[in-house]
């Protein structure tokens, strides 16, 4: 087990530099990136420009099966940060608040501030709104802080060359190539508040959670980042000639679809010009996060964990948006560097949730009064060895209008069911179908294996319930 391991490492090195004062807890900093998907160099984009994630995933464990328990922000955070399910939390839409369900649930963050860290919370953690001009500090969980700081895009750093994809249809399909430097962009600003934090001489271990705006829409970053890449170079995503979805993308998301229907092929281009730009402006202020652990010497005490807050589908199906629970909505980046964790450098196939990040972080850091009804289970095994199988299974939500559907990804298998089969059900075989083109559910051949994976999604939500 890790646990023992880091912490005995830690007291050891602890106890080198100041023999007479007791072992001190890792720092943590917990980098989310607003709907980022797995197109980073890291995860194998040969196109994608992420130098600073790159860096971060050479010298943690990359996770190549991590996956979110629903596909949009606030239920996602809210799932995250509570250690919940969604169909625990009840929470399912951008406007719900978590103390609105949960009105004594111990988030990660405030269980980190009951055990003496100081906890700083920077930019989007929980969701505020879907801008960060458009952000309510209403949304926030006081409780979970000590400190916030939020950032605001200067006039500046609204002026530059952009448009409007839908030709104003969405509001929010808006890209600009900003004038002035990243700090006219409130990520800018978050990152130059990160990085004096962590040169102040704090009397507490540090709980520092930085939830960058990018590359979120709208795709504003600084022009500097739009001239990385011509996007007439772009290889454009294809859908098969004749495919519909089988749970068609117009319930419960018809304006969007009759607009991303609209778009012209070079709508699409700039659509991922911009969603990229945003990848390599929010890469710089991570990489100004991890420079500054360097150079005041907190590398070697400060687990990093980076993930986005659930994918994105970038015109796959031509769908531009996330809320499917396609792969590419429901799988994102995850990177652990956790400075004692053997496997460090290394990737690994373990399948792991989003749940499972709070009970990780609790053990990494040996908090006391971890709630009991935490939902998720620590993969701290598996940082020291990338082998380990850590669950069979993860299990992503999304809500389409008023229908439920529930995703369970295996290793083999991505199986769906929406309103529990009643309104269809969709298998895909991951080994021959990575894209999940071909609908498996009705074949006479895997009704058992069906019959298997809705007994395993029921389950898992039996647990829940006790
Ligand atoms: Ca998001």
């Amino acid at each position: 087990m890790l646990r023992p391991v880091l912490s005995l490492l830690i007291a050891c090195l602890f106890a080198s530099i100041t023999s007479a004062e007791p072992p001190t807890r890792p720092n943590v900093l917990f980098i989310i990136a607003d709907d980022l998907n797995c197109d980073l160099g890291c995860y194998g984009h040969t196109m994608v420009k992420s130098p600073n994630i790159d860096r971060l995933a050479a010298s943690g464990v990359r996770f190549d099966r991590a996956y979110v328990q629903y596909t949009v922000c606030n239920p996602s955070r809210t799932s995250f940060l509570t250690g919940l399910r969604p169909t625990t939390t009840r929470i399912m839409d951008n406007s719900t608040h978590v103390r609105k369900n949960l009105p004594d649930v111990v988030t990660m963050p405030e269980l980190f501030r009951k055990n003496g860290y100081e906890v700083v919370g920077l930019g989007k953690v929980f969701h505020r709104g879907l801008s960060p001009d458009d952000m309510k500090k209403e949304m926030d969980d006081p409780k979970s802080f000590d400190r916030v700081f939020y950032g605001k895009t200067t006039a500046m750093g609204n002026k530059g060359e952009g448009r409007n994809l839908t030709g104003g249809t969405l509001a929010w399909c808006r890209w600009l190539a900003a004038e002035g430097v990243d700090a006219e962009q409130a990520d800018g600003q978050l990152a130059d508040e990160a990085v004096k934090l962590l040169g102040e001489k704090l009397a507490k271990p540090l709980f520092l959670a930085v939830g960058f705006y990018r590359p979120h829409d709208p795709f504003q970053s600084p022009k500097k980042y739009f001239d990385l890449y011509d996007n007439s170079k772009f290889e454009l995503p294809k859908t098969p000639e004749g495919y519909e979805p089988p749970y068609p993308l117009s319930l419960g998301g018809g304006g969007f679809k009759d607009a991303f229907d609209k778009f012209t092929e070079q709508d699409r281009r700039e659509f991922l010009h911009a969603y990229y730009a945003g990848v390599r402006f929010m890469d710089a202020q991570v990489g100004r996060l991890l420079d500054a652990l360097d150079k005041n010497k907190l590398t070697e005490n400060t687990i990093v964990v980076f993930i986005g807050d659930h994918g994105y589908e970038l015109g796959v199906r031509n769908w531009w948006n996330k809320n499917t629970l396609f792969e590419r909505s429901c799988r994102t980046p995850l990177i652990v560097r956790a400075p004692a964790a053997k496997a460090n450098g290394r990737s690994t196939p373990a399948i792991v949730k989003f749940l499972d990040l709070y009970p990780t972080l609790a053990e990494l850091c040996a908090l006391n009064e971890v709630p009991k009804q935490l939902e998720g289970a620590s993969f701290c095994n598996v940082l020291d060895d990338v082998t380990v199988k850590h669950k069979d299974a993860a299990l992503s939500v999304v809500k389409r209008g008023t229908v439920l559907g529930r995703s369970l990804r295996t290793a083999k298998y991505r199986y769906t069911e929406w309103d529990n089969g009643k309104k269809g059900a969709e298998l895909y075989d991951h080994i021959v179908d990575p894209g999940e083109w071909v609908n498996l559910a009705d074949k006479k051949e895997l009704q058992a294996t069906r019959g298997e994976l809705s007994a395993l999604i029921l389950r898992t939500e039996t647990r829940i319930k006790k």
